[in-house]
């Protein structure tokens, strides 16, 4: 069994960690507070091949593999978990036209997701009324000679304000004949296409740097070359899609996680009470070792989905495994962040109070904590 990463995953992890420190760590407070998009720090990771960790070099990308993409995003949630998110979610886009795409589909986007022209991707799958079960979605996708025209809406869009292409299912089959998952399709819709309308951007508790919008579509018309993968064949995608994305949220929450703790135990080097560090009181050595070994626990599961991946193995079971772990941990770790700071914890002053609320979504989105538990149930049936 191999502990050690290889040269390029280490290179990409030192590079990753280099540039969040030196660049995003710094405006995370900020970006939180104003809801600033981080358009700037997002061209810089586009730089360093960050956007497009796992897609191949042909096609613009870093080609690292999925080891090295969990790693960098640790890193960059680390730092900020917004900008994490925005980067989660542009190279899971790319990944998925990389492996469903066309040859000109691939040419058309993959690059420039990779180079930073396009500033984010973004993947619109859930819908006011089909969030856990995509399967019940509504938006419908009509052929009509040489374009489909969809019509319906989409919500919790990550980047959709910003995307330069958007995954977008619709249901393309009869519900009555093609029920449920099946008879649905994938298409990729440009930013600026008519009948595409951009929703106000939603007021969060965390996250607020990345940039989360509803999308109307109203007869908007793509050409019959924007149907991804095939016909009918969409629920499958955006499952694939789902699996290496969860392996992305567990990644980001350990990021969130290392960043509670590393400066919870500079507080308690710092912080004096009754005469002494609050390091040297047992209670708050038992909550960092605890923090410590959770956040190890989700690291182990999230590299062993990872390494799967990367090996084409099976992983759909590990990387819920990994999110649902990872994202529980986050919250634990970030409350004994917040109590370790205690009323400091509670103020903007530090980033305490900035992890708990950024870490709160990840229980919830890519699938939440109970949809990942009837993920791994139903693997100890097959
Ligand atoms: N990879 C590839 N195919 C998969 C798959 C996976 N991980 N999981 C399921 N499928 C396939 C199944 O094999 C099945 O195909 P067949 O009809 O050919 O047998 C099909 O997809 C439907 O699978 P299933 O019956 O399990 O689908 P359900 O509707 O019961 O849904 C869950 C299963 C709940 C796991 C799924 O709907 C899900 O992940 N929901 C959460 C969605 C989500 O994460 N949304 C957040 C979006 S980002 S904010």
């Amino acid at each position: 069994m191999e502990f050690s990463l290889n040269e390029t995953q280490a290179m990409v992890q030192k590079m990753a960690r280099e540039y969040a420190t030196r660049v995003i760590a710094p405006v995370a407070s900020a970006m939180d507070r104003l809801e600033r998009f981080p358009r700037a720090e997002l061209k810089g990771l586009a730089e360093l091949g960050l956007m497009a960790v796992n897609v191949p070099v042909e096609l613009g990308g870093a080609g690292a593999g999925p080891v090295a993409y969990a790693l960098a995003m640790q890193e960059v949630a680390r730092a900020c978990a917004a900008t994490a998110v925005t980067m989660a979610v542009t190279n899971m886009v790319g990944e998925i036209i990389a492996a469903f795409g066309t040859d000109t589909q691939k040419k058309k986007y993959c690059p420039r997701l990779a180079s930073g022209e396009f500033v984010a991707g973004s993947f619109g799958l859930s819908e006011p009324e089909a969030g856990s079960d995509p399967g019940g979605m509504r938006t419908t996708a009509i052929e009509d000679g040489d374009e489909w025209v969809i019509n319906g809406q989409k919500q919790w869009i990550t980047s959709g304000a910003y995307a330069g292409v958007i995954v977008v299912w619709a249901r393309t089959g009869d519900r009555e004949k093609l029920p449920g998952h099946r008879g649905i399709s994938c298409f990729l819709v440009e930013a600026g296409t008519p009948g595409l309308k951009i929703g106000k951007a939603e007021d969060k508790m965390g996250i607020r740097g990345s940039n989360t919008v509803g999308l109307t579509f109203d007869d908007c018309r793509v050409p019959s070359s924007a149907l991804l993968g095939q016909l009918h064949g969409g629920f499958k995608i955006a499952m694939t899609a789902l699996d290496g994305g969860r392996i992305g949220v567990s990644s980001q929450a350990i990021g969130i996680a290392r960043a509670a703790l590393e400066e919870s135990v500079q507080y308690a080097r710092d912080r004096r009470q009754f005469d002494k560090p609050l390091f040297e009181f047992q209670a708050t050595q038992h909550k960092l070792a605890d923090m410590q070994v959770d956040i190890d626990a989700s690291h182990l599961l999230a590299m062993r989905a990872a390494w799967l991946k990367e090996h084409g193995r099976s992983f759909s079971r590990e990387a819920s495994m990994a999110k649902l772990y990872s994202t529980e941990m986050v919250q634990r770790v970030c409350n004994k962040a917040v109590q370790i700071h205690g009323g400091y914890g509670y103020i903007r002053e530090f980033a305490a109070e900035r992890h708990l609320r950024d870490a709160r979504v990840t229980t919830i989105y890519e699938g939440t904590s109970e949809v990942q538990r009837i993920v791994i149930a139903r693997s100890l049936l097959s």
